[in-house]
C-alpha cells in the first residue's frame, strides 16, 4: 500500500453556511486523527485567501475567486502527492473542492474523461448557476467535472471535462432538485438512489458502482460527502439529510472490498465536516471509521 497523505481543504466558500472551513483542523487536532495507524501522514491544511470570519460574502459569483483558489491550491497539492506515489485523501471543508481534487487526479493519470468516479452523496451537486435554487458552488463541483457550469470551476487546471458520464455513478441520493437531475439523466450518469440501496443492499450497489469505474477507466476515485449518512450518524455537516446510509450497512462492504490493495483506486476526498454541527463527535468517530474500514 502507498503512503497515505491526508490534505486540507479548509474552506466553506462553496456552502451556504460556512461552519465547514474548521473542519480540517478539528479533525486534524482530533482524537480520532490521532487513533489513525501513525504511518498516515498529515501534509498540510489550505486555507482560502480570506475565511468566512474575515469576511462576509453571500452565496453566489462573489465567492467563485475563493472557491477557484482554494480548488486550484489542492489540485496543486494532490499533484506532488501523486508525483511521490502517495495516495492522498483530502478532507473538506465543502464539497466544491472537488472540482480541484478530480481534476488533479485525471491530469496526473493523464485519464482526462477516462478518470472512474465514485460520488457518495445525499446530494447530486449537479447544478449549474441556472438551475441552483441556493446559488452555493458546493451544490455544482460534479457538473463542473462533467464540463457544465462556470468556465473557471470547469476548467480549474485545463481545459474540461474532466470525466465522462458514462465513468461516473452516485450513491445515496435523496435531495435534489429538477434542474440537476435532468443534466445528469440527459448525461446518463448512472445514479444509485436510496431507495434502490434500500431494496437491493448497500453491498450490491457498491459492487456495481465498482465495475462501472472500473470498466475503460485508468483508475478511479471516491469522493464521500459525509450528508450520504443519515443526519442521525452524520449531525456534523452543513446539509444534514434524513434516512440516510447506515454505517453498519456500509462499513462490511468497504471493510470487505480491500481496495487498499486494488492499485486503480487512485484518491480519496471526505467533505462537509462542520464540527460547529457535530453532537457528542458522531460525525468525528465515523470519519474515522470511514478511513480504518476503507484503508487499514
Ligand atoms: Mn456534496
Amino acid at each position: 500500500m502507498k503512503k497515505i497523505v491526508f490534505i486540507g481543504s479548509a474552506s466553506g466558500w462553496g456552502a451556504q453556511i460556512r461552519g465547514t472551513e474548521k473542519g480540517p483542523y478539528h479533525f486534524q487536532n482530533s482524537k480520532e486523527f490521532s487513533s489513525l495507524p501513525s504511518s498516515w501522514i498529515w501534509k498540510e491544511t489550505l486555507a482560502p485567501l480570506k475565511t468566512a470570519e474575515e469576511i462576509f460574502l453571500p452565496p453566489g459569483y462573489l465567492t467563485l475567486p475563493y472557491v477557484e483558489d482554494i480548488c486550484l491550491r489542492v489540485a496543486h497539492s494532490i499533484e506532488e502527492t501523486l508525483k511521490n506515489k502517495d495516495f492522498p485523501i483530502v478532507m473538506g471543508g465543502d464539497h466544491s473542492v472537488a472540482a480541484g481534487t478530480w481534476a488533479a487526479v485525471a491530469r496526473h493519470l493523464k485519464a482526462k474523461e477516462k478518470l472512474g468516479l465514485i460520488w457518495i452523496d445525499a446530494h447530486m451537486d449537479a447544478h449549474t448557476m441556472e438551475t441552483t435554487p441556493s446559488k452555493a458552488y458546493y451544490g455544482m463541483p460534479l457538473a463542473a467535472l462533467l464540463g457544465h457550469g462556470d468556465f473557471s470551476l470547469v476548467n480549474v487546471l485545463a481545459k474540461g471535462p474532466i470525466l465522462s458520464p458514462q465513468h461516473v455513478c452516485l450513491i445515496g441520493v435523496r435531495s435534489y432538485e429538477e434542474g440537476e437531475e435532468n443534466l445528469l439523466k440527459r448525461l446518463g450518469v448512472r445514479i444509485f438512489y436510496i431507495e434502490e440501496i434500500e431494496k437491493r443492499g448497500f453491498d450490491a450497489v457498491f459492487q456495481d458502482a465498482l465495475a462501472l469505474v472500473k470498466k475503460g477507466t485508468k483508475g478511479y476515485g471516491i469522493s464521500i460527502d459525509l450528508d450520504a449518512f443519515d443526519s442521525e450518524e452524520a449531525p456534523g455537516v452543513s446539509a444534514p439529510v434524513p434516512h440516510g446510509l447506515r454505517q453498519k450497512d456500509v462499513f462490511p462492504v468497504l471493510k470487505l472490498a480491500q481496495l487498499k490493495n486494488d492499485a486503480d483506486f487512485k484518491a480519496l476526498e471526505i467533505v462537509e465536516y462542520s464540527p460547529d454541527r457535530d453532537k457528542n463527535d458522531k460525525t468525528l468517530s465515523l470519519m474515522r471509521d470511514i478511513l480504518l474500514n476503507l484503508l487499514s
